[in-house]
């Protein structure tokens, strides 16, 4: 009967506890991360479910329109009537700095606070452009930022600049890039703010644009998502075949960097054999 009452207690002290994890207004699910929903503005739609602060825009397709600056050197081939279309469903979101005038805006905001647990991760894919030129270093960058202890230093995702070799003075990432965020380890687990920024760095002038696409939360597997939907299964396998001996030298295609398991700039049956090795893992909720 004692043990009983004991416990009684424990879950009477674990509850509020419980509560205190997961407040009314933070699901342990991260909502609208294909950016499908929006809510329309009087400039341009913002992404339903998320905080953001200036330029955030929910769009069909993305093409660069720079008041100044150039985007000569991306390393897609781009013009008005070949957009940057979604990566998933019908609808990406687009980040942008300030352009030609003092008070503009030096960034571009969004974030989400969620419960992360042990194993999981933050996967989708992003494209970084700039029409601006080095030692004007615009950068991007996403992050985990610990709401329970946030002493602790952020989990960076992602970070470009313009003055990584990869991008380059008017330059851009080859293509949609898959990112996926250091799995969350035993004591991590907790309330994180995925904080996702463009910015202008040293001025407000010469756009740099941050796409994002299909972005969810899960526990991944250890490689062979081509697709980049968190599990290993026949639309990977489809996703190969589609693009079978595709390479990323060829400009007149727009490579799927973000399929290129192992990064040697083709998709051949190294991709297969990787899928091979992971077949069925990850996360079949
Ligand atoms: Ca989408
Ligand atoms: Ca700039
Ligand atoms: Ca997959
Ligand atoms: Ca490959």
């Amino acid at each position: 009967m004692r043990v009983e009452f004991r416990k009684l207690v424990v879950f009477a002290v674990l509850l509020p506890a419980i509560f205190q994890t997961f407040p009314d207004d933070v699901l342990a699910e991260l909502l609208n991360g294909d950016f499908e929903q929006s809510i329309e503005g009087m400039n341009f739609n913002t992404p339903a479910d998320w905080n953001c602060v200036n330029y955030t825009a929910v769009v069909s397709s993305f093409f660069p329109n720079p008041t100044r600056g150039s985007y000569e050197n991306w390393k897609i081939n781009i013009e008005p009537n070949n957009p940057i279309k979604p990566f998933s469903g019908n609808s990406l979101l687009a980040l942008s700095t300030g352009n030609l005038i003092e008070i503009e805006p030096m960034n571009a905001d969004v974030w989400q606070d969620i419960y992360l647990d042990i194993g999981q991760s933050v996967i989708g894919v992003y494209f970084f452009g700039t029409c601006d030129y080095i030692p004007y270093s615009d950068y991007a960058y996403m992050e985990l930022q610990s709401l329970d202890t946030p002493e602790n230093p952020a989990i960076q995702v992602f970070y470009e600049a313009v003055d990584d070799p990869n991008i380059g003075s008017y330059g851009s990432t080859p293509g949609w890039m898959a990112f996926e965020s250091p799995p969350i380890e035993d004591g991590q687990q907790g309330m994180y703010r995925i904080f996702i920024r463009v910015s202008d760095g040293l001025d407000h002038i010469y756009e740099t644009y941050l796409l994002l696409d299909g972005m969810r939360v899960c526990t991944p597997p250890e490689n062979g998502d081509v697709n980049v939907d968190c599990k290993v299964d026949l639309w990977d396998l489809a996703l190969v075949s589609e693009n079978w001996m595709l390479e990323a030298e060829n400009p007149d295609i727009r490579f799927p960097y973000y399929a290129d398991l192992d990064g040697d700039g083709i998709i051949n049956s190294n991709e297969v054999d990787l899928i091979n090795v992971n077949w069925l893992d990850g996360d079949f909720d």
